[in-house]
């Protein structure tokens, strides 16, 4: 539903202790978040993997068998993320960080904006990576980390072997310490707020449900409905660059 169809005591109800949600909310983000940043997002219309699958691009399998085609997905996408600037649902959760509410975002994105925008380091769980970064594909050791897009690809490492892109892949583990301040966040959150991610990449697809299965509400912020809107608490459903700065808005006028 849109925000306006909700009254404000419905969605502040939840929150009846609104003030005393000190550190008490958690964010997930995903692609949809940067979307107006002019990052694209994965799948649906106009999505990356319209044209190339999900293990063609975004596995080792997929790299091993065509690390050019890999390569230049990711330089093309390290292009526009160095073009890329924070909007508005970034800047509402510096605002939320300043206002004290904010416990931690778990992030899907690579792109590094919730840095970009303001939030401290300490509040970000990068799950995924960073698009910026590469390292040995072989495991050498050797890492670089990027301030333009490679000019030739694929980039070659200095012990002859190949470099990959510092993100994490279909059917390799997120680091265990991520997941696990991930897992903390979100059991000791007092609200989960999940913003346009369509909820089917594990492991962070689960944390909604652990969240709803411990009594936490959760709140979405998507265009559409996703395979999440059937248990949340409430789906918010418009452009979350629109829709969420309105709802920290109205948080901020009900903790004064
Ligand atoms: C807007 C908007 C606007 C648009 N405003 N909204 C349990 C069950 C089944 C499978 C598995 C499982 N556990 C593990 C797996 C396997 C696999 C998995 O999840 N598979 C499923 C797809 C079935 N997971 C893994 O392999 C993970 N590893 C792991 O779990 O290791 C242990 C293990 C391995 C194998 C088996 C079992 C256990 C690793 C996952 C790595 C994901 N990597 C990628 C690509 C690499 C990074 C990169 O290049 O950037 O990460 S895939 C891609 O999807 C990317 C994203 O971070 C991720 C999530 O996508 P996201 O953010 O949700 O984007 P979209 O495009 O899907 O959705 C955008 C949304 O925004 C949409 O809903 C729009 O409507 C919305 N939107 N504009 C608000 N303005
Ligand atoms: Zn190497």
């Amino acid at each position: 539903m849109e925000l306006s169809e909700i009254s404000d005591e419905k969605i502040l109800e939840n929150l009846t202790q609104v003030g005393k949600l000190s550190d008490g909310i958690t964010i997930i983000t995903g692609a949809g978040v940067s979307k107006a940043s002019g990052l694209n997002t994965f799948r649906g219309k106009g999505g990356y993997y319209q044209n190339h699958s999900a293990e063609e691009l975004a596995s080792r399998s997929g790299f091993m068998n065509n690390p050019k085609l890999v390569w230049q997905w990711y330089r093309d996408r390290m292009r526009a993320v160095f073009a890329a600037k924070p909007n508005q649902t970034h800047y509402a959760i510096v605002e939320l960080e300043n206002m004290g509410l904010l416990n931690k975002i778990i992030t899907q994105n690579v792109d590094g904006l919730h840095h970009m925008a303001g939030n401290s380091s300490d509040k970000i769980i990068e799950m995924h990576g960073r698009i910026t970064e590469s390292h040995c594909f072989q495991n050498c050791g050797y890492r670089i980390e990027w301030d333009h897009a490679p000019e030739h690809i694929p980039v070659e490492c200095k012990c002859g072997a190949l470099q990959r892109p510092s993100v994490v892949w279909f059917g390799e583990s997120l680091d265990p310490e991520k997941i696990e301040q991930a897992e903390e966040a979100i059991l000791t959150t007092k609200l989960l707020i999940v913003i346009g991610t369509s909820g089917v990449v594990y492991p962070v697809a689960i944390f909604p449900k652990y969240a709803i299965n411990n009594n936490i509400p959760v709140y979405e912020f998507n265009t559409e409905k996703t395979i999440l809107s059937d248990y949340v608490t409430y789906t918010f459903i418009g452009p979350a660059e629109i829709t969420f700065p309105k709802f920290v808005k109205l948080l901020a006028e009900n903790i004064k």
